[in-house]
C-alpha cells in the first residue's frame, strides 16, 4: 500500500493534504466527534455558533481559553513534520480545518485555515483583528471600541473566509493526488474538497484509522493514525 501511495507521490506534479482534527491529535488536542471527541463532552451547538457566543460569550470564552491554553503547550507531532518534510520535494499544499497552526509551526508554508485561527481574535462589531498568544485577564475580553472581541474561527451557520475558500477550491480541483488526514468529512463545504479533486481525476488517498463518510470513494486507504501513517509514507517515498 505505501509503495503504491509513494509512486503515485512521485507522478504527482501537484499534492494536496486536506486535514481535520485527527492529524493533530496525537500533539494532545481532543477531535470533535471521535473517540473522547470533544462533543462527547460538550454539546456543539451550545458553543459553536454566534447565538450561543451573544447568549453566553462568557461560558463560550472559558471554552476556548482552556482549549488555546493547550494548543499553545502543543507541539507539531511527526505526521505534521512529515508533510512539511514533503514540502521540500514537492508541491504540496495544505487546506487544514485545523484551527490550531500546527502545520504552520511544523514548517508548512502553504497553509489554507479553512475555519479561521484560535490565535486570532476579532471585534463582534468593528474591523479590529489581532494575534494573541497569552491568556486574557477578563473574560469576555473587550475591543478598544466597547464591543466583545470573539475568536476568529468559523462557527456553524457561518461562511468560510471567501478569499482562502477559493483558493482551497482551486487547489483541490488542480491536484494530482489528494491526501486526506484525520477528518470525519462531516462537516461542509469543508468536505467537498475531496469530490472536486475527483472530478479533476485526482488521486484519493485516506489516512485515518477508522473509516469516513467517503472512505467508499478513496482510491487508496491507509488505517493507521496520522504520525505514524506519514513518516513510513515519507520513508518508502524518499527510498
Ligand atoms: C485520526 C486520529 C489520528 C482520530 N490520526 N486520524 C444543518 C443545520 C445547520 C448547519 C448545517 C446543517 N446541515 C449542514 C450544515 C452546514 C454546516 C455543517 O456541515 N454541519 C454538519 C455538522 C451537518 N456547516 C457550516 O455551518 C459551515 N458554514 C456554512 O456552511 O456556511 C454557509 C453559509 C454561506 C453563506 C453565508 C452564511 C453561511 C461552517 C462550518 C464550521 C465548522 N466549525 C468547527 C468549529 C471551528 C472552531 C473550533 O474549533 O472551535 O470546525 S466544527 C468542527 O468540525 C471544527 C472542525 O474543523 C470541523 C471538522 O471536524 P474534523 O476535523 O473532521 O474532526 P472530527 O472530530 O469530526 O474527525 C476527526 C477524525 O480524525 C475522525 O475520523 C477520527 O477517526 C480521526 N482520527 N485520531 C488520524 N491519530
Ligand atoms: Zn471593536
Amino acid at each position: 500500500m505505501f509503495d503504491i501511495i509513494a509512486d503515485r507521490l512521485r507522478q504527482a506534479e501537484k499534492i494536496v493534504f486536506v486535514t481535520g482534527a485527527g492529524i493533530s491529535q496525537e500533539s494532545g488536542i481532543p477531535t470533535f466527534r471521535g473517540k473522547d471527541g470533544l462533543w462527547r463532552k460538550y454539546d456543539a451547538m451550545k458553543l459553536a455558533t454566534i447565538e450561543a457566543f451573544y447568549e453566553n460569550p462568557k461560558l463560550v470564552w472559558e471554552w476556548y481559553e482552556e482549549r488555546r491554553n493547550n494548543i499553545m503547550a502543543a507541539k507539531p507531532n511527526a505526521g505534521h513534520l512529515a508533510i512539511s518534510e514533503l514540502e521540500k520535494l514537492k508541491s504540496v499544499h495544505v487546506l487544514t480545518q485545523n484551527i490550531d497552526g500546527l502545520h504552520q509551526r511544523a514548517g508548512s508554508t502553504q497553509v489554507y485555515e479553512l475555519h479561521g485561527s484560535i490565535i486570532t481574535i476579532k471585534c463582534t462589531v468593528c474591523d479590529f483583528k489581532d494575534i494573541i498568544t497569552t491568556s486574557f485577564s477578563q473574560l469576555p475580553p473587550i475591543c478598544k471600541c466597547g464591543n466583545i472581541l470573539r475568536p476568529d474561527v468559523v462557527w456553524f451557520g457561518e461562511p468560510l473566509p471567501q478569499d482562502i475558500w477559493q483558493d482551497a477550491m482551486q487547489q483541490a480541483s488542480s491536484c494530482d493526488v489528494m491526501v486526506v488526514v484525520g477528518t470525519s468529512l462531516a462537516v461542509s463545504p469543508a468536505n467537498l474538497l475531496p469530490v472536486y479533486a475527483k472530478q479533476n481525476g485526482a488521486t484519493l488517498v485516506e489516512v485515518n484509522p477508522e473509516e469516513t463518510l467517503m472512505s467508499a470513494d478513496m482510491d487508496l486507504s491507509i488505517r493507521s493514525s496520522a504520525a505514524k501513517a506519514l513518516p513510513n509514507l515519507l520513508a518508502v517515498f524518499q527510498r
